[in-house]
């Protein structure tokens, strides 16, 4: 029995619905609402104790952070793998996934948006200034690298979806949210949409879960 604790607007829960839609497994979904705070809650700091979805409760144990998550399902559930087999085809795609999840995600984060508001004064449109600066360095660099790989194809890679387009389509989302124009990244927008043509990318959207609202 797997429980996924998640957030229907959280990038980093989406990439775990993406992934484990991907490896073919049925998760159990208990929403955690960051509007109302309930992550900073005892119940779910118990559960993760930086008070950060997605976490994942696999029999009795508790897995949490994303990245370590996502590494775990690719070990326990190796058939449809996320990374392709060339060594240097795997460093390539794990760049991706590090671009969005080091570099971009991170400083755009919830907590990071509510300390820009609440300690820093900022307002609406300069939250938006914020996300705007990091997103559109972030997918510049990455469709640079896109039109520059010889072996992309439908997806970031091949012609199968891998970390990278897990990783890549819920910053897409985000962006969309942050009301970024993407007709400024052509390669992004096509593997959006080739992604959007799956079941596991189309389940996996905020507006699927049945928590949004
Ligand atoms: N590195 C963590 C980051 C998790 C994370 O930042 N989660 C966000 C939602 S996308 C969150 O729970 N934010 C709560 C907050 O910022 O207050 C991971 O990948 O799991």
């Amino acid at each position: 029995m797997i429980d996924l604790y998640t957030f229907f607007r959280s990038g980093t829960s989406h990439r775990l619905r993406i992934a484990l839609a991907l490896k073919g497994l049925d998760a159990n979904h208990i929403p955690v609402d960051l509007r109302t705070e309930e992550h900073s809650k005892a119940a779910f700091m118990s559960i993760q104790p930086q008070g950060l979805v997605p976490a994942l409760r696999v029999d009795e144990h508790v897995l949490i952070q994303s990245p370590a998550i996502i590494e775990w399902l690719e070990e326990a559930y190796p058939s449809r793998p996320f990374l392709p087999k060339d060594l240097l085809a795997r460093q390539y795609v794990r760049s991706i996934a590090a671009i969005v999840g080091c570099d971009i995600h991170p400083v755009n984060n919830r907590r990071v948006l509510e300390h820009l508001r609440g300690h820093f004064k900022a307002d609406e449109d300069q939250i938006l200034e914020w996300c705007a600066k990091w997103i559109v360095s972030g997918f510049d660099a990455l469709e640079k690298i896109l039109n520059a790989e010889k072996n992309r194809g439908l997806y970031c890679y091949g012609n199968e979806p891998t970390l990278a387009d897990i990783y890549l389509i819920p910053q897409v989302e985000s962006a969309r949210r942050f009301k970024i124009d993407m007709n400024r990244w052509p390669l992004i927008q096509a593997i959006d949409k080739q992604c959007m043509t799956l079941s596991a990318f189309i389940n996996a959207a905020p507006s699927k879960q049945k928590d949004a609202s």
